[in-house]
């Protein structure tokens, strides 16, 4: 059983009982190296928000890439949330992402947890069922949250000045009812994401603009590398897929393959 399982139970005097495990609707689950070891993180969630600062620390396309395609793996559509939109040059970062992102179908929020920004679309999304933030540390997940439902209180932790990279302060497992509505789901586990591995046969499906253009690839097991015929790269020459997301999945796909030979 993992947070997010639904249970019915069987209540006594001193002791409820649990009686079963209802089926799952979603998994969140995290991939170790080679794609082996995974490990469901949490159930039933509507919603999984994948959380970066537009600066401190820094964000990439790669990264960006990187996090959608962990959250995709699970079978679970992402929404981008892109926070620290009150730093220096984050709202032209902002709008080069949200524009990129959105062409390829991923709704892409713009926030601030310090100035409110863009919160209430934010909050609309949470409310509307069971969510995860999921992102490296530092980036605001907890202030987001305290941001929307000030009584939560959650910890947040200023940037360690050496590394530049936050510290993790979430420790137990839990689903947070947040007042104005909707759950959250707050695991470890979601900041390392250093740690989360793809099965190599799964990445391209992990990026779902791939999958018109695979339709036209020759050979049915095509990897989208160097194959002749291959429908993703005329779609990258055509242009019908972003020159960044494929270099993405090139780079990911060398990882993958690497790790999974280990
Ligand atoms: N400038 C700015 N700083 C923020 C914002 N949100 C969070 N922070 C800061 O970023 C650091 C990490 O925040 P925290 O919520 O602990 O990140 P988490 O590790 O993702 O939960 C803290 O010092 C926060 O004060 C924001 O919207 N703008
Ligand atoms: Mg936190
Ligand atoms: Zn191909």
């Amino acid at each position: 059983m993992v947070t997010g399982d639904r249970v019915s139970v069987l209540e006594g005097q001193d002791v409820w009982t649990i009686e079963s495990v209802e089926p799952r609707k979603t998994e969140l689950v995290r991939r170790g190296r080679g794609g082996r070891n995974a490990k469901v993180l949490v159930a039933n969630l509507d919603r999984v928000f994948a959380v970066l600062a537009l600066g401190q620390p820094p964000v990439s396309l790669d990264l960006i890439d990187r996090l959608l395609v962990l959250i995709e793996a699970s079978g679970m559509s992402p929404i981008l949330v892109l926070n620290k939109l009150d730093l220096d040059g984050a709202p032209t970062m902002a709008s080069e992402f949200k524009s990129l992102y959105e062409g390829i179908d991923y709704k892409t929020l713009s926030v601030s947890a310090v100035t409110g920004d863009g919160l209430e679309p934010l909050r609309s999304e949470i409310m509307l069922g069971a969510s995860v933030l999921i992102g490296p540390s530092g980036v605001g997940k907890s202030s987001l949250l305290n941001a929307l439902d000030p009584e939560l209180g959650l910890r947040t932790h200023a940037l360690s000045r050496k590394s530049g990279g936050g510290r993790h302060t979430t420790v137990s497992s839990r689903m947070i009812r947040l007042t104005g509505g909707g759950l959250i789901a707050d695991t470890p586990g979601f900041s390392d994401i250093a740690l989360w591995e793809v099965v190599p046969e799964e990445l391209a499906s992990c990026f779902p603009e791939f999958s018109g253009p695979a339709s036209m690839c020759r050979f049915r097991s095509c990897t989208h590398v160097e194959e002749p015929h291959c429908g993703v790269r005329t779609g990258v020459e055509e242009g019908q897929i972003y020159e960044s997301r494929y270099s993405s999945y090139l780079k990911l796909r060398e990882e993958a393959v690497a790790a999974a030979a280990k």
